[in-house]
């Protein structure tokens, strides 16, 4: 059985999660917009990916007798001035959720709630990927420059680029 607080942390995960993947969702649009086609099926299915993220929590929180609960959402950015800026922003973002679920490890051994921990490694292993997944993206971002050959070919190739989920 869940403890009221941990309930509630896991919930407000949910919520991040479920920002998470609509800021992604809004870049893979911005990018598609931009005539970005790889960038943007690479940000589609990081948004699919963030949704899974977020419904591993709604049944483990359901499972252990808690409420899953839907919130109220933060309007993501929907227009970016580049799209090294929108990777930018993309890193920020998931250094973000790897602190709260830091965060969230952090609870639950403070009331050792032991099932719960477990669970959680499963998100500290995802975010160490996603956060160098992101960092390498922008490494080549920040190679390609101005290369308009360069964007062609990284727009090709990001497509391979996958986080398991
Ligand atoms: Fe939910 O995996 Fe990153 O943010």
């Amino acid at each position: 059985m869940l403890s009221k607080s941990i309930e509630a942390a896991l919930n407000k995960q949910i919520r991040i999660e479920a920002e998470s993947s609509q800021a992604y969702l809004a870049m893979a649009i911005w990018a598609e917009v931009k005539g970005l086609e790889g960038i943007s099926n690479f940000m589609y299915s990081q948004s699919d990916e963030e949704r899974e993220h977020m419904l591993k929590l709604v049944k483990f929180i359901n499972e252990r007798g808690g409420h899953a609960h839907v919130s109220a959402l933060k309007a993501p950015s929907v227009t970016f001035s580049s799209y090294k800026a929108m990777f930018e922003k993309l890193l920020e973002h998931e250094i973000f959720v790897s602190e709260s679920i830091n965060e969230l490890v952090h609870i639950s051994l403070q009331e050792k709630d032991y099932a719960t921990h477990n669970f959680l490694q499963w998100y500290v292993s995802e975010q160490i990927e996603e956060e160098a997944m992101a960092r390498t993206i922008l490494d080549k971002v920040k190679m390609i420059g101005d290369d308009k050959g360069g964007l062609y070919l990284f727009d090709r190739d990001i497509q391979q680029l996958t986080v398991s989920s």
